[in-house]
Parts: structure tokens; sequence; C-alpha cells
């Protein structure tokens, strides 16, 4: 902990140094908690398959006894497969469903897969009436798996399966920005559900936060106190400006932001550098397509630094997290995080 104090008080001064602002740093680890989130929860009430899914064989069925709602899953072939969508498995991740039989005296077996190959969970000849709830700890599975449930009776009666619900815990990162006096221009660097609003009910002296409209290249801005229907949402990789009538200091919390999507626009696009490690300018520009230069803002003189593309590397400038950077593009794009 000692160093990385020495290197957040280093990295203030060489920030300063270098006329760069709003300084970022790590909270201790020990005010972190787990945010438990809930990545599926599917009763089969819409379409069929849900959305993501695939599917051979299972249907959706309004007959009978469900679970939860009106409709669930239900396979009478041998070899039914029911695939989740990709879910993004954090540290600890639990699987429970509903599972039971058509009738008595039909027993069924089903199995459940981890990304078609590892089996978690089966039930051989099952011929219990009711449902039923399997509970499966899936701590041991990290990053993108999908979940497939096989129903392997042959019978003309079948299976069921309803309210399918999967938790992930993230761990939460929280972190400081300085703010200073006049505009800063940031990205706030983990998941939140944030608005502008809740920016600016986390500090003192904030009068409003814009957002760049890239399809429109104008500016939107949420005055607080102003009208709540100019508040918006907070989203991952992208820069805001936050005007303060004096310095203070936003903590936030949330988890950590697993990939983004902007669309970028041909003009003026305001993103945000949001991943640990730092970039420059020069590299950022190299992974955007049609980029013509970008732009960071120097909130000590209250003005912009420009590296121009093809221009004098003595203005390229490194990236941190935390940044806003405007880049001016000649083509449409999708930009991922890549820098
Ligand atoms: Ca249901």
């Amino acid at each position: 902990m000692e160093k990385k104090r020495i290197f957040v008080l280093l990295m203030t001064i060489f920030i300063f140094g270098s006329n760069c602002c709003n300084i970022f740093q790590f909270i201790e680890t020990a005010h972190a908690d787990p945010l438990v989130s809930i990545i599926l929860d599917e009763g089969f009430e819409d379409i069929f398959p849900p959305i993501g899914w695939t599917n051979t064989g299972w249907v959706d069925s309004l007959y009978g006894f469900p679970h939860g709602g009106s409709s669930w899953a239900y396979s009478w072939a041998k070899g039914d497969t029911l695939t989740t969508k990709i879910l993004s498995f954090g540290n600890h991740t639990n699987l429970s469903f509903w599972y039971s039989i058509e009738k008595v005296g039909h027993p069924m077996s089903l199995e459940v897969y981890i990304d078609e190959t590892t089996i978690i969970w089966s039930m051989d000849n099952f011929s219990k009436p009711g449902y039923f709830q399997a509970v499966i700890n899936l701590s041991t599975y990290h990053g993108d798996n999908t979940i497939n449930f096989v129903g392997l009776t042959s019978d003309f009666y079948g299976q069921c399966l309803d309210d399918i619900i999967v938790t992930t815990q993230q761990d939460e990162i929280c972190e400081d920005i300085d703010l200073l006096e006049g505009w800063n221009l940031i990205t706030i660097p983990m998941q939140t559900s944030w608005y502008a609003s809740d920016i600016a009910e986390n500090i003192t002296g904030c009068q409003s936060i814009s957002r760049w409209d890239s399809s429109n290249q104008t500016y939107k801005t949420f005055i607080v106190g102003g009208p709540p229907a100019f508040d918006f949402e907070i989203k991952s990789g992208c820069g805001y400006y936050v005007d303060m009538v004096q310095s203070d200091i936003i903590s936030v919390c949330g988890s950590r932001i697993d990939n983004v999507s902007i669309p970028l626009n041909i003009g003026w696009n305001l993103l945000g550098w949001y991943l640990e490690v730092d970039t420059t300018a020069s590299s950022l520009s190299e992974n955007i397509p049609g980029c013509l230069s970008i732009s960071m803002w120097d909130c000590v003189n209250q003005t912009y630094k420009t590296f121009i593309v093809g221009g004098p590397p003595a203005f390229d400038f490194p990236v941190f997290q935390g940044m806003g950077l405007f880049v001016d593009v000649t083509q449409t794009s999708m930009w991922y995080g890549e820098g």
C-alpha cells in the first residue's frame, strides 16, 4: 500500500508538472465489497428461445403447470439441447433452475453442461411429481460461458425447465477523482448506474455536466438545479465535462468495465480512457481508423492540447485512466477500448 501511495504522489507531481489534471487514485481495497448481479433471469414468458439462445427441440409450453408465469421450456425427445446466450461469469457464480416431469410414471433425465463440454449436473430417471429447484455453484468457471440443458427422455411425456437464474459477483473498485475549479474532462472508469445528476450530488461546487453528442456534433448539458429532463446516463468509455466553482474530490465505486463499444461518427467524438494501463495519444490514434487528431483538456490552464496525427511527435501526450479525450475522425467505426 505504501508503495502505491508513493506512486500516486509521484504521478501527481508528474501529471501536474505536465499540466494534465484530474488525478485518479485507487482507494484501499479494504473499502471494496463484492457486487452481486443477476446476469440471467429467464422464466420463458417472452420470445422462445430467448434472444441469444440456441435450441434444438425444446419448445415454449403454455400447457401444464409452469413454475413461474404462464410458460416454461419443454422437451420430450432424446438429445434436445437448449443453450443460454454467452454469460460473463465473475469471481463467484451460481446457477439455479426449476425442473419437473410432466406426468407421474414417465421419468425424465436431464443433464446440464458448461460450454457444451463439461457436465455440471444430471438427473436420471427422475419420476417425482412437482417442481424442484437445483442450485449449482459455478465458482470454478470464470469468464464467458454458456449453459446447456440437455433433455434425455424419449417418451410421449417430457420434462420441464423454468425460472433459470444466474448470479455472479464482481469485485467492487473504488477510486477518487480530483476535480479542479473550472472545467474538468473526465471519464468514470468503472461500471456504475450513475446519471450526470449523481456526479453532481456526490461533490460540492458542481455547476454543470456536459456530454458530447457526436451524431449532431454538439454538447448536451445538465445544469445542476435545472430541469431533470436534461439529465443523462453516464456511459463507460465516454468523456464528460464537469464544471466546478471550487475544487473537490469525487469518490466512485463500481465494477470493472469488461468491454465498451462506442460508435465513432465523422468529426469529433468524446472518449474516456477507462483502462488502468496508460497509453499515449499517438498509440490511441493508431488504433482508430481515419483519426486526424486527439485532444486532451488541460484543466490547470483551461485549454486544449492537441496531438495531430503525422504532426510533430513532441505534441504527443500520455493518456491516463480517467481522462476524457476528443478524437477527430474522417470515417465511422466502433471503438472497443483499443489504444
Ligand atoms: Ca415461466
